[in-house]
């Protein structure tokens, strides 16, 4: 029987590349994000794999991601796989000369909307005494770096996630598993920056850095692992990464 996965922030990067590897393999999508144009467009390019839908929400609205969730068809309630993929990073600088909105921006979706959606799918897999949470952490949640300690702290909150939810739900037959990429060549550095392109562009200069295809490839092999397999934490840097901002380049 095919499975059914929930994929939050599919529009681009990880999310999207998750997709595509999810489709390639069977897997039943529901493709979640805030762009419909672009969930539109995945849909229609993944759709002769595999059955797809998809819901268009803001995983920081707690009231839009219950409303989207109940408003699945009785085909699509019975969720086997979760990605918490939506998040980011807003904003580079000392904490003394941070924007407070962008603080909130980075809380919001990366913790409490994680949160939300994890509220919202996990009591079907409770009831059903199956299904996998795949949370996409950071390097960035196991080691704080200057500059980044909002997105730092946010993503520490979701390595801690991961472990009270395996804590809460290994009992009920879910599986969980923290993925924490380094740095993977996607719009993230771009949001970061605010659009200053040539600043994103030089994170990923002088080295191979990840492409969001090897995160995806990993996921797979994570929801594809033996029943008796829990993948607990996968730490995926590009060969050239030694640490959160130690990157070899030439
Ligand atoms: C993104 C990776 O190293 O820029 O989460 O924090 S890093």
């Amino acid at each position: 029987m095919s499975r059914i996965a929930l994929i939050t922030g599919a529009t681009s990067g990880i999310g999207k590349a998750t997709a595509e590897a999810f489709a390639q393999a069977g897997i039943d999508l529901i493709l979640c994000g805030r762009r419909q144009e672009r969930l539109k467009e995945l849909t229609v390019a993944l759709s002769s794999q595999v059955r797809i839908t998809s819901l268009v929400f803001d995983v920081q609205n707690q009231e839009a991601v219950v409303k989207a969730l109940d408003s699945l068809p009785s085909a699509w309630q019975e969720i086997d796989i979760l990605i918490n993929n939506a998040g980011n990073a807003h904003g580079f600088g000392p904490l003394h000369e941070n924007d407070p909105a962008d603080w909130d921006a980075m809380l919001d979706s990366n913790v409490k909307g994680l949160l939300y959606v994890t509220r919202a799918v996990t009591p079907g897999m409770v009831a059903r005494g199956r299904g996998h949470i795949v949370n996409i952490s950071s390097i960035a949640g196991k080691q704080t770096y200057a500059n980044g300690s909002v997105y730092c702290a946010s993503k520490a909150a979701v390595e801690a996630l991961s472990e009270g939810m395996r804590l809460d739900l290994t009992q009920h037959g879910i599986k969980v598993t923290n993925v924490a990429p380094g740095a993977v060549e996607t719009e993230f550095s771009n949001v970061r920056f605010k659009g200053d392109e040539a600043r994103a562009a030089k994170v990923y200069e002088g080295f191979d850095p990840l492409r969001a295809e090897d995160i995806a490839d990993a996921i797979r092999y994570a929801v594809n692992a033996p029943a008796h397999v829990t993948i607990a934490d996968l730490t995926i840097l590009a060969a050239a990464q030694a640490a959160a901002t130690t990157v070899y380049r030439k």
